[in-house]
């Protein structure tokens, strides 16, 4: 009975480590006028994500995180200065392995985080 038990216990090591190097996990964040959805980001640190941005409005937008992309490991796409502009009715992938913390996000476009385009990223 105890030799099943350890047995059972020394299998379960193998799956947990698989998940160690995974694909990127997928994370979806809409701009629309004048909000990001969802407004509070959780992720997971050191885990890889692909964050795809995807702008509902018609007019342009950007997620401007500087902290989160100055901490973030791997940063692969269009960050400059810590913003990542999204055209109107278009989509933007950023990969990246985040850093634990608590980091604002905002859209900088004039009167936009005024209007309600700012939220958090939540990386534990
Ligand atoms: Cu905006």
């Amino acid at each position: 009975m105890r030799a099943v038990l350890v047995a059972a216990l020394l299998a379960f090591p193998l799956p947990v480590l698989a998940q160690d190097s995974p694909a990127p996990q997928t994370v979806e964040v809409r701009l629309s006028n004048f909000e990001f959805e969802p407004r509070a980001i959780a992720l997971t640190a050191g885990r890889p994500v692909v964050l795809r941005l995807t702008n509902t409005g018609g007019g342009g937008h950007n997620f401007s995180a500087p902290q989160f992309f100055a901490a973030a490991s791997g940063v692969t796409g269009p960050v400059v200065e810590g913003e990542v502009e999204v055209p109107g009715h278009q989509s933007v992938e950023v990969r990246l392995t985040p850093s634990r913390g608590s980091y604002r996000l905002r859209c900088t476009h004039t009167m936009h985080t005024a209007f309600g385009m700012r939220g958090t990223i939540s990386v534990e």
